[in-house]
């Protein structure tokens, strides 16, 4: 049997600060932010693994650009939100007795995972944009397969504690607040004025104009070669330059290949596309080039072809697959805002297509493999 009353050494807390009204006002927040990042993310993950048997939309032309900026602006306020809120319930970890019954056991078992899972989703995520990868797993499935233990034990955790919520949303804040120091409205007021900085400072790489404030943002769009930031440089994918023997091979019932001055002479179109890269940062270009629809054709394809788009890079994310919708509105580009494109940029051709992930515009293609 446990003692009646805790260890001497057993941490103690003042609980005026801290109450259920700002509580369950922080975790209403975070749960939106959460529900947000969690669709969002679930778009974003279908760009790497679609359904064989759904369409997958060209439009609108920004559509991914949205979703992955609200995806990374609000996996990012979550953070601030989600420190208040451990913050506010900090002293229950250190309840006495530390389990009444089974049932009480297993509810703070599941509340250790919703805990850990989530420092984990939200942290993984935030190093990725920071491309820091201090870890050997894969990012994309662990952070994928994680966010369904976080969306499950919210919602375990949302069921549990509803009437509990409901109280602490039914209580005015400022009662009982502490005489002295902060104030439990300061303490929202803090937390609303750290998850508006964030937020602020992140957007600019989504939204040009508010650019020179995005501290936050890894990657400025207008900061880049030709107006358009590099995320693989030709040197970090191993590429120095494009040999004379370059050719763009095009494979299918009736294949044939170009050398560079015979993609530059192919029927030149520009189309405005977005570069959204999965890191959140975003930015609109003018693009120009052959129609890929055009070369497929010419190959023995047609608009139903699945087309698999090979880089001269070896590894990495060096192939992509197109089809649909998104294959008749692609471009095997040469230009970008009017100008050849650079090394670093994909000379002498890359992918282009609207509605994508900036991670599936393949750049220096050298096989278009039509299926
Ligand atoms: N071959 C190849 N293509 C690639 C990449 C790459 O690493 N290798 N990076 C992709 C990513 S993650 C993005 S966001 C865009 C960035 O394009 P940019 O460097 O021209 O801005 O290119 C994509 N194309
Ligand atoms: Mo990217």
């Amino acid at each position: 049997m446990l003692p009646e009353r805790p260890p001497p050494l057993w941490p103690k807390f003042d609980h005026r600060l801290r109450s259920t009204a700002i509580t369950a006002r922080v975790g209403r927040l975070l749960g939106i932010m959460f529900g947000l990042c969690f669709v969002t993310g679930l778009l974003s993950h279908y760009q790497y693994h679609p359904w064989t048997w759904l369409p997958v939309p060209a439009r609108p032309a920004w559509g991914y650009r949205l979703t992955q900026g609200v995806h990374v602006i609000t996996g990012i306020a979550s953070i601030p939100l989600l420190l208040v809120k451990l913050w506010s319930v900090f002293p229950l970890l250190f309840q006495w007795p530390p389990a009444r019954s089974i049932v009480h056991a297993l509810e703070r078992l599941s509340i250790a995972v919703l805990v850990s899972s989530a420092l984990v989703e939200v942290t993984t995520g935030f190093l990725n944009i920071l491309q820091w990868y201090p870890w050997t797993f894969s990012f994309p499935s662990v952070h994928h397969w994680l966010a369904y233990v976080v969306a499950g034990s919210v919602l375990l955790h949302l069921a549990v504690k509803l009437p509990i919520v409901r109280r602490g949303l039914a209580e005015p804040v400022a009662s009982d607040s502490p005489a002295s120091g902060i104030s439990r409205r300061g303490v929202l007021i803090a937390t609303g004025a750290g998850v508006g900085v964030v937020a602020l400072t992140t957007v600019g790489q989504v939204i040009p104009s508010l650019e020179p404030i995005a501290l936050l943002a890894p990657r400025r769009p207008k900061k880049g070669p030709l107006g358009v930031p590099i995320n693989k440089t030709a040197a970090a994918a191993g590429i120095s330059a494009i040999a004379a023997s370059y050719r763009l091979t095009v494979l299918g019932p009736r294949p044939f290949d170009l050398d560079v001055a015979q993609v530059e002479a192919l029927p030149f179109v520009e189309r405005h596309i977005p570069l959204a890269c999965v890191e959140g940062w975003s930015v609109s270009a003018r693009w120009g080039g052959s129609s890929l629809l055009d070369l497929v054709r010419r190959a023995g394809g047609d608009g139903g072809s699945t087309v698999h788009i090979v880089s001269l890079q070896q590894g990495g994310y060096s192939a992509s697959t197109i089809r649909g919708s998104e294959l008749h509105a692609a471009l095997l580009a040469t230009h970008l805002n009017g100008e050849r494109l650079t090394l670093d940029h994909g000379y002498p051709v890359r992918l282009i297509a609207p509605d994508r992930a900036g991670v599936l515009n393949t750049k220096w293609v050298t096989r278009v493999e039509v299926r």
